[in-house]
Protein backbone atom coordinates (compact mmCIF):
# COMPACT_ATOMS: atom_id res chain seq x y z
CA UNK A 1 0.00 0.00 0.00
CA UNK A 2 1.19 3.47 -0.81
CA UNK A 3 1.11 6.28 2.16
CA UNK A 4 -2.07 8.04 2.23
CA UNK A 5 -3.51 11.33 3.87
CA UNK A 6 -5.07 10.80 6.49
CA UNK A 7 -9.05 10.60 5.85
CA UNK A 8 -12.48 10.13 7.94
CA UNK A 9 -13.74 7.08 6.18
CA UNK A 10 -12.57 4.64 3.52
CA UNK A 11 -15.60 5.27 1.77
CA UNK A 12 -18.82 7.43 2.36
CA UNK A 13 -22.09 5.88 0.57
CA UNK A 14 -24.66 8.56 -0.41
CA UNK A 15 -28.77 7.29 0.11
CA UNK A 16 -29.62 4.54 3.10
CA UNK A 17 -31.93 2.61 0.26
CA UNK A 18 -31.57 -0.89 -1.30
CA UNK A 19 -28.02 0.29 -2.95
CA UNK A 20 -26.72 2.31 0.31
CA UNK A 21 -27.48 -1.12 2.79
CA UNK A 22 -26.23 -3.49 -0.12
CA UNK A 23 -22.93 -1.25 -0.32
CA UNK A 24 -22.45 -0.87 3.32
CA UNK A 25 -22.69 -4.78 3.92
CA UNK A 26 -20.34 -6.01 0.90
CA UNK A 27 -17.80 -2.88 1.37
CA UNK A 28 -17.14 -3.78 5.20
CA UNK A 29 -16.56 -7.41 4.50
CA UNK A 30 -13.71 -6.41 2.54
CA UNK A 31 -12.09 -3.84 5.34
CA UNK A 32 -13.45 -1.00 4.30
CA UNK A 33 -14.40 2.06 6.84
CA UNK A 34 -17.77 2.74 5.49
CA UNK A 35 -20.62 5.02 6.24
CA UNK A 36 -23.59 5.65 4.76
CA UNK A 37 -25.44 8.98 4.91
CA UNK A 38 -28.87 10.37 3.96
CA UNK A 39 -30.77 13.27 4.47
CA UNK A 40 -33.87 11.90 5.63
CA UNK A 41 -35.01 10.29 8.79
CA UNK A 42 -35.34 7.36 8.37
CA UNK A 43 -33.72 4.48 6.23
CA UNK A 44 -35.48 2.96 3.28
CA UNK A 45 -34.37 5.61 0.62
CA UNK A 46 -37.55 5.29 -2.14
CA UNK A 47 -39.46 3.37 0.40
CA UNK A 48 -39.00 5.72 2.78
CA UNK A 49 -39.90 8.66 1.00
CA UNK A 50 -42.86 7.53 -0.98
CA UNK A 51 -45.52 6.79 1.03
CA UNK A 52 -48.71 7.63 -1.61
CA UNK A 53 -51.80 5.78 -0.92
CA UNK A 54 -51.11 2.51 -3.00
CA UNK A 55 -47.44 2.55 -3.44
CA UNK A 56 -46.03 -1.05 -4.03
CA UNK A 57 -43.49 -2.96 -5.64
CA UNK A 58 -44.27 -4.25 -9.28
CA UNK A 59 -41.64 -6.91 -9.19
CA UNK A 60 -42.67 -10.23 -7.21
CA UNK A 61 -41.25 -10.33 -3.87
CA UNK A 62 -39.22 -14.03 -4.21
CA UNK A 63 -37.09 -11.20 -6.77
CA UNK A 64 -37.72 -7.86 -5.33
CA UNK A 65 -35.08 -8.66 -2.11
CA UNK A 66 -31.64 -9.41 -1.75
CA UNK A 67 -30.38 -12.77 -2.17
CA UNK A 68 -26.93 -12.49 -0.41
CA UNK A 69 -27.46 -12.82 3.37
CA UNK A 70 -28.85 -16.02 4.22
CA UNK A 71 -30.50 -14.69 8.06
CA UNK A 72 -32.33 -12.36 5.93
CA UNK A 73 -33.74 -15.03 3.57
CA UNK A 74 -34.38 -17.58 5.99
CA UNK A 75 -36.00 -15.42 8.51
CA UNK A 76 -38.08 -12.37 6.57
CA UNK A 77 -41.35 -13.39 5.57
CA UNK A 78 -43.31 -11.82 2.99
CA UNK A 79 -46.89 -11.17 2.97
CA UNK A 80 -48.09 -10.52 -0.93
CA UNK A 81 -47.02 -11.27 -3.79
CA UNK A 82 -46.40 -7.40 -4.71
CA UNK A 83 -45.67 -6.38 -1.06
CA UNK A 84 -46.82 -2.87 -0.20
CA UNK A 85 -44.33 -0.21 0.06
CA UNK A 86 -44.75 -0.33 4.03
CA UNK A 87 -43.94 -3.80 3.68
CA UNK A 88 -40.49 -2.75 1.85
CA UNK A 89 -39.79 -0.39 4.59
CA UNK A 90 -40.03 -3.16 7.04
CA UNK A 91 -37.98 -5.09 5.39
CA UNK A 92 -35.24 -2.61 5.15
CA UNK A 93 -35.35 -2.39 8.37
CA UNK A 94 -34.97 -5.81 9.15
CA UNK A 95 -31.60 -6.24 6.56
CA UNK A 96 -30.59 -3.32 8.84
CA UNK A 97 -30.69 -4.77 11.69
CA UNK A 98 -29.88 -8.15 11.07
CA UNK A 99 -27.00 -6.91 9.15
CA UNK A 100 -26.38 -4.80 11.87
CA UNK A 101 -25.61 -1.62 9.73
CA UNK A 102 -27.58 1.13 11.77
CA UNK A 103 -24.91 1.65 13.82
CA UNK A 104 -22.79 3.09 10.40
CA UNK A 105 -25.93 4.91 9.14
CA UNK A 106 -26.16 8.60 9.46
CA UNK A 107 -29.85 9.57 9.18
CA UNK A 108 -30.89 13.40 8.51
CA UNK A 109 -27.44 14.17 7.43
CA UNK A 110 -28.12 15.98 3.68
CA UNK A 111 -25.36 16.19 1.18
CA UNK A 112 -25.16 19.64 -0.20
CA UNK A 113 -21.03 18.95 -2.04
CA UNK A 114 -18.67 16.36 -2.57
CA UNK A 115 -15.35 17.88 -3.62
CA UNK A 116 -12.87 16.11 -5.24
CA UNK A 117 -8.60 16.98 -3.93
CA UNK A 118 -6.98 15.97 -6.39
CA UNK A 119 -3.35 16.07 -4.15
CA UNK A 120 -4.75 14.14 -1.54
CA UNK A 121 -7.21 12.06 -3.78
CA UNK A 122 -9.46 12.46 -1.40
CA UNK A 123 -13.56 13.49 -1.80
CA UNK A 124 -14.30 16.06 1.45
CA UNK A 125 -18.29 15.29 1.52
CA UNK A 126 -19.98 18.54 2.71
CA UNK A 127 -23.74 18.33 4.64
CA UNK A 128 -26.54 21.06 4.69
CA UNK A 129 -25.73 21.17 8.53
CA UNK A 130 -22.09 23.08 7.85
CA UNK A 131 -20.40 19.54 8.87
CA UNK A 132 -17.82 17.28 6.67
CA UNK A 133 -15.89 14.37 6.04
CA UNK A 134 -13.20 13.25 3.98
CA UNK A 135 -12.90 9.82 2.53
CA UNK A 136 -11.29 7.90 -0.30
CA UNK A 137 -14.08 6.54 -2.34
CA UNK A 138 -17.75 8.34 -2.73
CA UNK A 139 -20.54 6.42 -4.04
CA UNK A 140 -23.67 7.39 -5.02
CA UNK A 141 -26.92 5.12 -3.40
CA UNK A 142 -29.27 8.15 -4.06
CA UNK A 143 -31.70 6.14 -6.50
CA UNK A 144 -32.51 6.68 -10.03
CA UNK A 145 -35.90 8.40 -9.41
CA UNK A 146 -35.52 10.20 -6.90
CA UNK A 147 -35.50 14.26 -8.05
CA UNK A 148 -39.48 14.42 -8.09
CA UNK A 149 -40.59 17.72 -10.63
CA UNK A 150 -44.00 19.21 -10.16
CA UNK A 151 -45.42 20.20 -13.90
CA UNK A 152 -44.79 23.98 -15.31
CA UNK A 153 -48.35 24.98 -14.99
CA UNK A 154 -49.35 28.89 -14.21
CA UNK A 155 -50.60 29.52 -11.18
CA UNK A 156 -49.25 26.49 -9.27
CA UNK A 157 -48.61 28.42 -5.68
CA UNK A 158 -52.08 30.51 -5.90
CA UNK A 159 -53.88 27.13 -5.38
CA UNK A 160 -55.30 27.40 -1.82
CA UNK A 161 -56.14 24.09 -1.04
CA UNK A 162 -54.11 20.96 -0.27
CA UNK A 163 -51.05 20.07 -2.46
CA UNK A 164 -49.50 17.09 -2.63
CA UNK A 165 -46.68 15.21 -4.89
CA UNK A 166 -46.39 11.71 -4.84
CA UNK A 167 -42.66 11.54 -3.96
CA UNK A 168 -43.31 13.72 -1.19
CA UNK A 169 -46.46 12.25 0.71
CA UNK A 170 -47.16 13.18 4.26
CA UNK A 171 -45.74 10.85 6.86
CA UNK A 172 -49.07 11.43 8.74
CA UNK A 173 -50.89 10.39 5.89
CA UNK A 174 -53.72 12.61 4.36
CA UNK A 175 -57.35 12.58 5.31
CA UNK A 176 -59.18 12.42 1.54
CA UNK A 177 -62.41 11.57 3.14
CA UNK A 178 -65.38 13.78 1.58
CA UNK A 179 -62.98 15.84 -0.49
CA UNK A 180 -63.23 16.52 -4.00
CA UNK A 181 -59.54 15.49 -5.27
CA UNK A 182 -57.70 16.27 -8.78
CA UNK A 183 -54.73 14.06 -10.06
CA UNK A 184 -52.56 14.69 -12.49
CA UNK A 185 -49.88 12.27 -13.84
CA UNK A 186 -50.74 8.67 -14.87
CA UNK A 187 -47.46 6.84 -14.39
CA UNK A 188 -46.80 4.02 -12.44
CA UNK A 189 -47.37 6.44 -9.17
CA UNK A 190 -51.00 7.60 -10.28
CA UNK A 191 -51.95 4.11 -11.60
CA UNK A 192 -50.98 3.02 -8.08
CA UNK A 193 -52.72 5.76 -6.23
CA UNK A 194 -56.04 6.12 -8.42
CA UNK A 195 -58.08 2.71 -7.13
CA UNK A 196 -56.60 3.30 -3.61
CA UNK A 197 -57.99 6.63 -2.36
CA UNK A 198 -61.44 6.85 -5.08
CA UNK A 199 -63.62 4.80 -2.55
CA UNK A 200 -62.76 7.51 -0.16
CA UNK A 201 -63.16 10.57 -2.13
CA UNK A 202 -66.18 12.25 -2.72
CA UNK A 203 -65.77 13.41 -6.36
CA UNK A 204 -62.22 12.19 -8.28
CA UNK A 205 -61.42 14.40 -11.11
CA UNK A 206 -58.04 12.19 -12.96
CA UNK A 207 -56.78 14.25 -15.35
CA UNK A 208 -55.19 12.50 -18.13
CA UNK A 209 -52.92 14.16 -20.39
CA UNK A 210 -51.17 10.69 -21.84
CA UNK A 211 -53.18 7.11 -21.17
CA UNK A 212 -50.61 4.74 -20.59
CA UNK A 213 -50.84 0.24 -21.53
CA UNK A 214 -51.56 -0.99 -17.63
CA UNK A 215 -50.71 -4.77 -16.80
CA UNK A 216 -52.85 -5.73 -14.20
CA UNK A 217 -51.33 -7.55 -11.34
CA UNK A 218 -53.59 -10.00 -9.29
CA UNK A 219 -52.21 -9.49 -6.11
CA UNK A 220 -52.48 -12.58 -3.82
CA UNK A 221 -51.18 -12.93 -0.27
CA UNK A 222 -48.50 -15.51 -0.28
CA UNK A 223 -48.99 -18.47 1.52
CA UNK A 224 -46.42 -20.23 4.16
CA UNK A 225 -45.66 -22.87 1.73
CA UNK A 226 -44.92 -20.36 -1.58
CA UNK A 227 -42.32 -18.69 1.02
CA UNK A 228 -40.75 -21.99 1.99
CA UNK A 229 -40.63 -23.11 -1.74
CA UNK A 230 -38.43 -19.33 -2.29
CA UNK A 231 -36.46 -19.75 1.10
CA UNK A 232 -35.58 -23.56 -0.64
CA UNK A 233 -35.06 -22.17 -4.40
CA UNK A 234 -33.77 -18.67 -3.65
CA UNK A 235 -30.83 -18.84 -5.45
CA UNK A 236 -32.13 -20.63 -8.30
CA UNK A 237 -34.82 -17.54 -9.33
CA UNK A 238 -31.97 -15.11 -7.78
CA UNK A 239 -30.01 -16.72 -10.44
CA UNK A 240 -33.41 -16.59 -13.23
CA UNK A 241 -33.91 -13.39 -13.14
CA UNK A 242 -30.33 -11.66 -13.09
CA UNK A 243 -29.94 -13.60 -16.43
CA UNK A 244 -33.25 -12.08 -17.74
CA UNK A 245 -32.95 -8.98 -19.74
CA UNK A 246 -35.19 -6.95 -17.17
CA UNK A 247 -34.32 -8.33 -13.92
CA UNK A 248 -37.40 -10.62 -13.38
CA UNK A 249 -37.15 -14.42 -12.79
CA UNK A 250 -39.38 -15.32 -15.65
CA UNK A 251 -38.63 -17.73 -19.19
CA UNK A 252 -37.88 -15.22 -21.57
CA UNK A 253 -40.33 -16.04 -24.16
CA UNK A 254 -38.79 -17.95 -27.31
CA UNK A 255 -41.13 -16.87 -30.33
CA UNK A 256 -42.41 -13.75 -32.05
CA UNK A 257 -45.91 -12.32 -31.72
CA UNK A 258 -45.96 -12.43 -35.71
CA UNK A 259 -45.66 -15.97 -36.01
CA UNK A 260 -48.87 -17.34 -34.49
CA UNK A 261 -52.01 -17.54 -36.05
CA UNK A 262 -54.03 -14.46 -34.35
CA UNK A 263 -56.05 -17.63 -32.05
CA UNK A 264 -53.38 -18.48 -30.72
CA UNK A 265 -51.78 -15.12 -29.87
CA UNK A 266 -54.99 -14.00 -28.11
CA UNK A 267 -54.87 -17.61 -26.03
CA UNK A 268 -51.16 -16.60 -24.99
CA UNK A 269 -52.05 -13.20 -24.65
CA UNK A 270 -54.44 -13.83 -22.25
CA UNK A 271 -53.02 -16.36 -20.43
CA UNK A 272 -50.33 -13.93 -19.61
CA UNK A 273 -52.65 -11.37 -18.66
CA UNK A 274 -54.28 -13.52 -16.27
CA UNK A 275 -50.82 -14.57 -14.69
CA UNK A 276 -50.65 -11.00 -13.95
CA UNK A 277 -47.98 -8.21 -14.07
CA UNK A 278 -44.77 -8.27 -16.14
CA UNK A 279 -45.60 -11.68 -16.90
CA UNK A 280 -47.78 -10.23 -20.33
CA UNK A 281 -44.70 -7.92 -21.40
CA UNK A 282 -41.84 -10.72 -20.80
CA UNK A 283 -43.38 -14.16 -21.35
CA UNK A 284 -46.26 -14.06 -23.74
CA UNK A 285 -43.84 -12.95 -27.31
CA UNK A 286 -39.66 -12.20 -27.99
CA UNK A 287 -40.40 -9.44 -29.33
CA UNK A 288 -42.71 -6.67 -27.94
CA UNK A 289 -40.16 -4.82 -27.05
CA UNK A 290 -38.26 -4.88 -30.24
CA UNK A 291 -40.61 -4.97 -32.78
CA UNK A 292 -42.93 -2.16 -33.92
CA UNK A 293 -45.83 -4.37 -35.03
CA UNK A 294 -45.54 -6.92 -32.37
CA UNK A 295 -45.67 -4.29 -29.84
CA UNK A 296 -48.75 -2.97 -31.13
CA UNK A 297 -51.02 -6.29 -31.16
CA UNK A 298 -49.56 -6.09 -27.64
CA UNK A 299 -51.31 -2.78 -27.62
CA UNK A 300 -54.36 -4.17 -29.11
CA UNK A 301 -54.82 -6.49 -26.97
CA UNK A 302 -54.51 -4.07 -24.22
CA UNK A 303 -57.02 -1.63 -25.55
CA UNK A 304 -59.69 -5.20 -26.13
CA UNK A 305 -59.43 -5.70 -22.00
CA UNK A 306 -59.95 -1.76 -21.58
CA UNK A 307 -62.85 -1.85 -23.69
CA UNK A 308 -64.12 -5.41 -21.32
CA UNK A 309 -63.40 -3.83 -18.02
CA UNK A 310 -64.82 -0.85 -18.69
CA UNK A 311 -68.25 0.05 -18.96
CA UNK A 312 -68.70 4.02 -20.79
CA UNK A 313 -66.70 3.15 -24.54
CA UNK A 314 -66.28 7.32 -24.25
CA UNK A 315 -63.86 6.54 -21.36
CA UNK A 316 -62.70 3.27 -22.21
CA UNK A 317 -61.34 4.84 -25.37
CA UNK A 318 -59.74 7.43 -23.71
CA UNK A 319 -58.22 5.08 -21.78
CA UNK A 320 -56.54 3.50 -24.64
CA UNK A 321 -53.25 4.53 -25.93
CA UNK A 322 -53.67 5.26 -29.58
CA UNK A 323 -50.29 7.34 -30.22
CA UNK A 324 -47.37 5.34 -28.99
CA UNK A 325 -47.57 1.51 -28.84
CA UNK A 326 -47.02 -0.95 -25.75
CA UNK A 327 -43.38 -0.57 -24.40
CA UNK A 328 -42.83 3.11 -25.39
CA UNK A 329 -43.30 3.95 -21.59
CA UNK A 330 -42.07 2.08 -18.73
CA UNK A 331 -45.25 -0.39 -18.15
CA UNK A 332 -46.73 0.57 -15.06
CA UNK A 333 -48.65 -2.29 -13.09
CA UNK A 334 -52.27 -2.13 -11.85
CA UNK A 335 -54.83 -2.92 -9.55
CA UNK A 336 -58.21 -2.66 -10.51
CA UNK A 337 -56.79 0.54 -11.91
CA UNK A 338 -59.29 0.17 -15.19
CA UNK A 339 -62.17 -0.94 -13.20
CA UNK A 340 -61.95 2.28 -10.81
CA UNK A 341 -63.54 4.24 -13.97
CA UNK A 342 -66.80 2.24 -13.65
CA UNK A 343 -67.17 4.52 -10.48
CA UNK A 344 -69.88 7.11 -10.96
CA UNK A 345 -67.91 9.71 -8.74
CA UNK A 346 -64.28 9.12 -10.95
CA UNK A 347 -63.88 10.73 -13.99
CA UNK A 348 -61.51 10.73 -16.53
CA UNK A 349 -60.53 14.77 -17.97
CA UNK A 350 -58.88 14.72 -21.22
CA UNK A 351 -56.21 17.08 -21.07
CA UNK A 352 -54.67 16.25 -24.34
CA UNK A 353 -57.33 17.74 -26.24
CA UNK A 354 -57.77 20.38 -24.03
CA UNK A 355 -54.87 21.15 -21.87
CA UNK A 356 -54.59 22.42 -18.03
CA UNK A 357 -54.40 26.20 -18.70
CA UNK A 358 -53.82 26.99 -15.08
CA UNK A 359 -54.25 26.38 -11.53
CA UNK A 360 -56.37 28.82 -9.84
CA UNK A 361 -56.94 29.88 -6.06
CA UNK A 362 -60.40 27.18 -6.22
CA UNK A 363 -58.88 24.59 -8.29
CA UNK A 364 -57.36 23.97 -12.14
CA UNK A 365 -58.80 24.99 -15.57
CA UNK A 366 -58.73 22.98 -18.35
CA UNK A 367 -59.46 25.28 -21.52
CA UNK A 368 -62.12 27.16 -19.97
CA UNK A 369 -63.69 25.18 -17.28
CA UNK A 370 -62.83 25.15 -14.28
CA UNK A 371 -62.74 22.32 -11.60
CA UNK A 372 -63.26 23.37 -8.39
CA UNK A 373 -61.01 21.19 -5.65
CA UNK A 374 -59.79 20.71 -2.37
CA UNK A 375 -56.93 18.60 -3.18
CA UNK A 376 -54.36 18.09 -5.79
CA UNK A 377 -51.97 15.30 -5.99
CA UNK A 378 -49.34 15.85 -9.01
CA UNK A 379 -47.92 12.22 -9.98
CA UNK A 380 -45.82 14.27 -12.10
CA UNK A 381 -42.94 11.89 -12.20
CA UNK A 382 -39.21 12.71 -12.12
CA UNK A 383 -35.91 13.59 -13.53
CA UNK A 384 -34.61 10.50 -13.76
CA UNK A 385 -31.69 8.90 -13.63
CA UNK A 386 -29.55 11.62 -13.86
CA UNK A 387 -31.24 14.57 -11.86
CA UNK A 388 -30.51 13.27 -8.31
CA UNK A 389 -26.50 13.48 -9.24
CA UNK A 390 -26.85 16.66 -10.97
CA UNK A 391 -28.86 18.39 -8.20
CA UNK A 392 -25.95 18.36 -5.61
CA UNK A 393 -22.50 19.61 -6.40
CA UNK A 394 -20.05 16.89 -7.46
CA UNK A 395 -17.24 18.00 -8.36
CA UNK A 396 -14.06 16.06 -9.77
CA UNK A 397 -10.74 17.01 -10.72
CA UNK A 398 -10.27 20.49 -11.66
CA UNK A 399 -13.46 21.84 -9.85
CA UNK A 400 -16.07 20.24 -12.21
CA UNK A 401 -19.22 19.43 -11.34
CA UNK A 402 -21.07 16.33 -12.93
CA UNK A 403 -23.80 18.62 -14.44
CA UNK A 404 -21.01 20.82 -16.51
CA UNK A 405 -19.73 17.38 -17.40
CA UNK A 406 -22.83 15.87 -18.96
CA UNK A 407 -23.90 19.13 -20.07
CA UNK A 408 -21.00 19.85 -21.66
CA UNK A 409 -20.16 16.40 -23.27
CA UNK A 410 -23.07 14.59 -23.14
CA UNK A 411 -24.31 11.92 -20.91
CA UNK A 412 -20.87 9.43 -20.32
CA UNK A 413 -20.70 7.67 -18.12
CA UNK A 414 -18.05 3.64 -17.84
CA UNK A 415 -21.55 1.12 -17.88
CA UNK A 416 -22.88 3.90 -15.65
CA UNK A 417 -20.18 2.82 -13.15
CA UNK A 418 -18.39 5.55 -12.98
CA UNK A 419 -16.68 8.95 -14.77
CA UNK A 420 -13.98 10.25 -16.54
CA UNK A 421 -12.89 13.42 -14.01
CA UNK A 422 -14.11 11.80 -11.21
CA UNK A 423 -11.70 9.50 -9.74
CA UNK A 424 -13.10 7.03 -7.12
CA UNK A 425 -16.66 8.36 -7.57
CA UNK A 426 -18.83 5.52 -8.17
CA UNK A 427 -22.79 5.43 -8.93
CA UNK A 428 -25.04 2.58 -7.74
CA UNK A 429 -27.54 2.50 -10.63
CA UNK A 430 -26.28 5.75 -12.66
CA UNK A 431 -27.27 6.58 -15.74
CA UNK A 432 -27.08 3.94 -18.69
CA UNK A 433 -27.11 1.01 -16.02
CA UNK A 434 -29.68 -1.88 -17.16
CA UNK A 435 -33.45 -0.62 -17.97
CA UNK A 436 -34.48 -3.48 -15.13
CA UNK A 437 -36.11 -4.57 -11.34
CA UNK A 438 -33.46 -2.73 -9.87
CA UNK A 439 -33.14 -5.08 -7.07
CA UNK A 440 -30.96 -7.19 -9.42
CA UNK A 441 -28.28 -4.54 -10.87
CA UNK A 442 -28.17 -2.94 -6.89
CA UNK A 443 -26.83 -6.06 -5.43
CA UNK A 444 -24.53 -7.24 -8.56
CA UNK A 445 -23.54 -4.11 -8.60
CA UNK A 446 -22.45 -3.50 -4.82
CA UNK A 447 -20.92 -7.19 -4.94
CA UNK A 448 -19.10 -6.04 -8.27
CA UNK A 449 -17.73 -3.07 -6.62
CA UNK A 450 -16.53 -4.94 -3.61
CA UNK A 451 -14.62 -7.13 -5.90
CA UNK A 452 -13.22 -3.83 -7.65
CA UNK A 453 -12.05 -1.73 -4.57
CA UNK A 454 -10.39 -4.86 -3.04
CA UNK A 455 -8.54 -5.82 -6.44
CA UNK A 456 -7.20 -2.15 -6.06
CA UNK A 457 -6.72 -1.89 -2.46
CA UNK A 458 -4.77 -5.14 -2.57
CA UNK A 459 -2.75 -4.25 -5.77
CA UNK A 460 -2.05 -0.91 -4.88
CA UNK A 461 -4.07 0.92 -7.06
CA UNK A 462 -4.99 4.43 -5.84
CA UNK A 463 -7.21 5.68 -8.13
CA UNK A 464 -10.13 4.32 -10.46
CA UNK A 465 -11.05 6.34 -13.03
CA UNK A 466 -12.93 5.60 -16.32
CA UNK A 467 -11.03 6.05 -19.14
CA UNK A 468 -12.66 8.58 -22.33
CA UNK A 469 -13.06 5.52 -24.62
CA UNK A 470 -14.62 3.26 -22.27
CA UNK A 471 -17.03 6.32 -21.86
CA UNK A 472 -17.17 6.61 -25.53
CA UNK A 473 -17.88 2.65 -26.10
CA UNK A 474 -20.87 2.69 -23.35
CA UNK A 475 -22.37 5.85 -24.63
CA UNK A 476 -22.49 4.39 -28.47
CA UNK A 477 -23.25 1.34 -27.22
CA UNK A 478 -26.62 2.63 -25.08
CA UNK A 479 -27.40 4.45 -27.74
CA UNK A 480 -27.63 1.96 -30.68
CA UNK A 481 -28.70 -0.65 -28.61
CA UNK A 482 -32.03 1.52 -27.48
CA UNK A 483 -32.58 2.51 -31.09
CA UNK A 484 -32.83 -0.95 -31.89
CA UNK A 485 -36.22 -1.65 -29.50
CA UNK A 486 -39.49 0.09 -29.39
CA UNK A 487 -38.71 1.96 -26.46
CA UNK A 488 -36.72 4.92 -28.49
CA UNK A 489 -39.68 4.46 -32.09
CA UNK A 490 -42.40 4.63 -29.29
CA UNK A 491 -40.38 6.49 -26.01
CA UNK A 492 -40.46 9.36 -28.13
CA UNK A 493 -43.94 9.72 -29.49
CA UNK A 494 -44.76 8.78 -25.56
CA UNK A 495 -41.84 11.52 -23.90
CA UNK A 496 -40.97 8.64 -21.96
CA UNK A 497 -38.35 9.53 -19.30
CA UNK A 498 -36.13 6.72 -19.59
CA UNK A 499 -35.15 9.22 -23.03
CA UNK A 500 -34.95 12.00 -20.65
CA UNK A 501 -38.15 13.46 -22.74
CA UNK A 502 -40.23 14.11 -19.92
CA UNK A 503 -38.31 16.76 -18.61
CA UNK A 504 -38.75 20.55 -20.61
CA UNK A 505 -34.73 21.30 -21.78
CA UNK A 506 -33.51 17.99 -20.84
CA UNK A 507 -31.72 16.50 -24.13
CA UNK A 508 -33.01 13.62 -25.27
CA UNK A 509 -30.40 10.81 -24.19
CA UNK A 510 -31.12 6.91 -23.38
CA UNK A 511 -31.17 7.68 -19.19
CA UNK A 512 -30.97 3.50 -19.30
CA UNK A 513 -29.34 0.92 -20.70
CA UNK A 514 -31.55 -0.95 -22.71
CA UNK A 515 -29.51 -3.88 -24.29
CA UNK A 516 -30.73 -6.32 -21.54
CA UNK A 517 -29.18 -6.66 -17.57
CA UNK A 518 -27.39 -10.02 -18.73
CA UNK A 519 -25.70 -8.62 -21.29
CA UNK A 520 -25.05 -5.65 -19.26
CA UNK A 521 -22.94 -8.14 -16.70
CA UNK A 522 -21.32 -9.80 -19.33
CA UNK A 523 -19.52 -6.12 -19.73
CA UNK A 524 -18.90 -5.90 -16.27
CA UNK A 525 -17.63 -9.28 -15.93
CA UNK A 526 -14.92 -8.39 -19.28
CA UNK A 527 -13.91 -5.42 -17.00
CA UNK A 528 -13.17 -7.09 -14.14
CA UNK A 529 -11.22 -10.25 -16.13
CA UNK A 530 -9.24 -7.01 -17.85
CA UNK A 531 -7.78 -6.10 -14.79
CA UNK A 532 -10.03 -2.96 -14.76
CA UNK A 533 -8.62 -2.11 -17.66
CA UNK A 534 -11.27 0.79 -18.56
CA UNK A 535 -11.10 2.14 -14.90
CA UNK A 536 -7.83 2.89 -15.06
CA UNK A 537 -7.89 6.58 -16.48
CA UNK A 538 -5.01 7.74 -13.89
CA UNK A 539 -3.26 5.15 -12.22
CA UNK A 540 -2.39 2.79 -14.77
CA UNK A 541 1.66 3.70 -13.82
CA UNK A 542 0.82 1.85 -10.57
CA UNK A 543 -1.16 -0.59 -11.94
CA UNK A 544 -0.22 -4.11 -12.23
CA UNK A 545 0.22 -5.73 -16.05
CA UNK A 546 -3.36 -6.16 -16.31
CA UNK A 547 -4.55 -9.95 -17.00
CA UNK A 548 -6.21 -10.88 -20.38
CA UNK A 549 -9.72 -11.60 -21.17
O1 LIG B 1 -43.87 9.34 -13.18
P1 LIG B 1 -44.01 9.25 -14.76
P2 LIG B 1 -44.24 8.24 -12.07
N1 LIG B 1 -49.51 18.18 -17.43
O2 LIG B 1 -42.94 10.14 -15.31
C1 LIG B 1 -47.80 13.56 -16.23
C2 LIG B 1 -41.07 4.20 -11.03
N2 LIG B 1 -42.17 3.82 -10.15
O3 LIG B 1 -43.86 8.81 -10.75
O4 LIG B 1 -47.38 11.11 -20.03
C3 LIG B 1 -50.14 17.02 -17.38
O5 LIG B 1 -44.06 7.87 -15.25
C4 LIG B 1 -47.28 12.73 -17.36
O6 LIG B 1 -48.07 12.92 -18.49
P3 LIG B 1 -47.49 12.60 -19.97
C5 LIG B 1 -41.29 3.57 -12.40
O7 LIG B 1 -40.06 3.26 -12.97
C6 LIG B 1 -42.24 2.52 -9.76
O8 LIG B 1 -45.58 7.77 -12.21
O9 LIG B 1 -46.15 13.27 -20.05
N3 LIG B 1 -49.56 15.87 -17.04
C7 LIG B 1 -47.35 11.34 -16.74
O10 LIG B 1 -48.64 10.81 -16.84
C8 LIG B 1 -41.95 4.69 -13.13
O11 LIG B 1 -41.88 4.59 -14.53
C9 LIG B 1 -43.27 2.12 -8.97
O12 LIG B 1 -48.48 13.17 -20.89
C10 LIG B 1 -48.26 15.91 -16.72
C11 LIG B 1 -47.03 11.61 -15.27
O13 LIG B 1 -47.23 13.00 -15.07
C12 LIG B 1 -41.21 5.89 -12.57
O14 LIG B 1 -41.07 5.58 -11.20
C13 LIG B 1 -44.25 3.02 -8.57
C14 LIG B 1 -47.54 17.11 -16.74
C15 LIG B 1 -45.62 11.26 -14.89
O15 LIG B 1 -45.43 9.91 -15.02
C16 LIG B 1 -41.92 7.21 -12.70
O16 LIG B 1 -43.30 7.04 -12.39
C17 LIG B 1 -44.14 4.34 -8.95
C18 LIG B 1 -48.21 18.29 -17.12
N4 LIG B 1 -47.58 19.46 -17.20
C19 LIG B 1 -43.09 4.73 -9.75
N5 LIG B 1 -46.26 16.83 -16.38
C20 LIG B 1 -43.34 0.71 -8.56
O17 LIG B 1 -44.35 0.12 -8.70
C21 LIG B 1 -46.21 15.50 -16.14
N6 LIG B 1 -47.42 14.96 -16.35
C22 LIG B 1 -42.18 0.04 -7.97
Amino acid sequence: MTETTPRDHDAVVIGAGFSGLALLHHLREIGLDTIVVDGEDGIGGTWWVNRYPGVRTDSEFSYYSFSFSKEVREEWTWTQRYPAGAEVLDYLNFVADRLDLRKDIRLNTRVDSAVYDEDANLWTVNFADGTSVTTKYLISGMGVLSQAIYPDIPGIDTFTGEKYHTAHWPRTGVDLTGKKVGLIGLGASGIQIVPVIAPEVDEFFVFQRTPNFIVETNNDAVSPEEMQYVRENYDEIYAKAAAHPFGVAMEPAEFSALEVSPEKRRAIFESKWNEGGFHFANECFNDLATNHEASELGSEFIRSKIREIVKDPATAELLSPTTYSFNGKRVPTGHGYYNTFNLPHVHLVDTEAEPITEITEKGLKVGDTEYELDVIIFATGFDAMTGTLTNIDIRGRGGRTLRDKWLEDGLKSNLGINANGFPNFFMSLGPQTPYSNLVVPIQLGAQWLQRALKWAEENGVERFEATPESEDWWAAETERTGKSTVMYSEGKKAKAWFLGENVPGKPEEFQVYMGGGQVYQQHCREVEESGYRSLLATDSASAPEPARA
